[in-house]
């Protein structure tokens, strides 16, 4: 039943991965505000204790934890010490994520290989042991961040593109698998936001500056507060019955052939 409750998060555990900053991290505090206790983990212990600084600054009591989401023990090992100093993981936001901008044809398997491990199997390896307590609570949300390369491709980023449009599916996937479990998988596929990862696309004398500006009708780069309202809306009961969708959060760039030329 709809009401004003049906966005809150009180009493429910998030676990966001590789949040110490950037866009999990933006994501988190949106839960937090709903009433998420938060969980996160990061590569290292600097990031865990440089991303436990930052949500102390903003108020928020979270848990940190050194986790290679690549690591299936690890994982293993993290959701449990979650289980255990809160509570089961209510909601599971797979945000770890790395890119390689490399030509295709100058790019070794193995520089391929990272960013489908990081990027597609982690995600696997994640929800996978989120999975099973979800399935006997008969409740979940799982959160895949995808990208506008789950849906387009562009030079130099060919292992990313195939990370990505992966995790569309494996979000479809696991949407049919576990429906009758009242889990709810869905993706935010953010567009192009201000964060270290695109840092080296936003220098003035870039062009892909000026093209993603061109490109995005909101004639801005995104702002990972930009994030917060959607990631809320999919881990609250108020999107029970939204399943297996990716929401594009991109300024309208999926919808627009970009701006003409000659008027740019
Ligand atoms: P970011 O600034 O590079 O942050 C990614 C975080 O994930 C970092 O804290 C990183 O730690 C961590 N991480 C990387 N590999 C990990 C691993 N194996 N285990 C645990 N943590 C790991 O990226 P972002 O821009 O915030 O992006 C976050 C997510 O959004 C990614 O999935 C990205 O693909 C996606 N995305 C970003 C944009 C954008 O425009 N920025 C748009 C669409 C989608 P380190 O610092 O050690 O690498
Ligand atoms: C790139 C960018 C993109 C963004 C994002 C777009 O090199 O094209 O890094 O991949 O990170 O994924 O949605």
């Amino acid at each position: 039943m709809f009401n004003e409750k049906s966005f809150d998060l009180s009493g429910k555990v998030a676990l966001v991965t590789g949040a110490s900053y950037g866009i999990g991290f933006a994501i988190a505090k949106g839960l937090a505000t709903y009433g998420a206790k938060i969980a996160f983990n990061d590569i290292n212990q600097e990031l865990v204790d440089k991303g436990l600084a930052a949500y102390k600054e903003e108020g928020i009591e979270a848990k940190g934890y050194v986790c290679d989401v690549t690591d299936e023990k690890a994982v293993g090992e993290l959701v449990a010490s979650i289980e255990s100093d809160l509570a089961p993981i209510d909601i599971l936001v797979n945000n770890a994520g790395i890119i390689k901008r490399i030509p295709m044809h100058e790019m070794t398997a193995d520089e391929f290989r990272q960013v489908i491990d990081v990027d597609l199997n982690a995600p696997f390896i994640v929800s996978k042991a989120v999975l099973p307590s979800m399935m006997k609570r008969n409740s979940g949300k799982i959160i895949n961040i995808c990208s506008m390369m789950s849906e387009l491709g562009r030079e130099t980023v060919s292992a990313y593109a195939a990370a990505k449009g992966g995790l569309k599916m494996l979000t479809r996937n696991i949407c049919s698998e576990y429906g009758a479990y009242n889990i709810q998988c869905n993706g935010i596929g953010p567009g192009y936001f201000e964060t270290p990862q695109t840092a080296p696309l936003r220098t003035p004398e870039h062009p892909f500056n000026k093209f993603i500006i061109s490109k995005t009708p909101a004639a801005r780069w995104g702002k990972t507060d930009d994030l917060m309202g959607p990631a809320v809306f999919l881990a609250s009961s108020a999107s029970d019955f939204v399943n297996g969708h990716v929401l594009y959060v991109d300024g309208g760039i999926l919808a627009y052939i970009g701006k003409n030329p000659i008027e740019v």
